[in-house]
């Protein structure tokens, strides 16, 4: 910091900026026989979103193979994927996730 001749104070930046994290999108993977009802209450449970969203989402990975349900910090993400992927797993379904980095 310096402060210079007249009254206006001069603040430096001496360290170099951070970048902001990497965020990571969670995409769930279509498949032939998961119930659309429990990928619907799954993205109400896990990504938060309100029933309407949520058969949008679903609809969206049925006819298109894939979709987002939410961005995350990686940990975050990661989370969300193994979330998905045991209530799948103890449901018996074969639902798939995954989380990559935004861009
Ligand atoms: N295709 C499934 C069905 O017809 C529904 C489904 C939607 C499954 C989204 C997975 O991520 C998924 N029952």
């Amino acid at each position: 910091p310096a402060v210079d001749d007249s009254d206006s104070v001069v603040l430096e930046r001496r360290t170099q900026r951070t970048e902001p994290p990497r965020m990571y999108q969670v995409l769930m993977l279509n498949d032939d026989y998961t119930p659309m009802e429990f990928v619907v209450v799954v993205l109400q449970e896990f990504f938060g979103k309100d029933r309407e969203t949520a058969t949008q989402i679903m609809l969206k990975i049925h006819l298109d193979g894939r979709g987002v349900c939410g961005v995350y910090s990686r940990d975050v993400a990661a989370t969300k994927v193994e979330q998905v992927l045991a209530a799948a797993h103890q449901a018996g379904h074969p639902l798939q996730a995954v989380s990559e980095p935004v861009e």
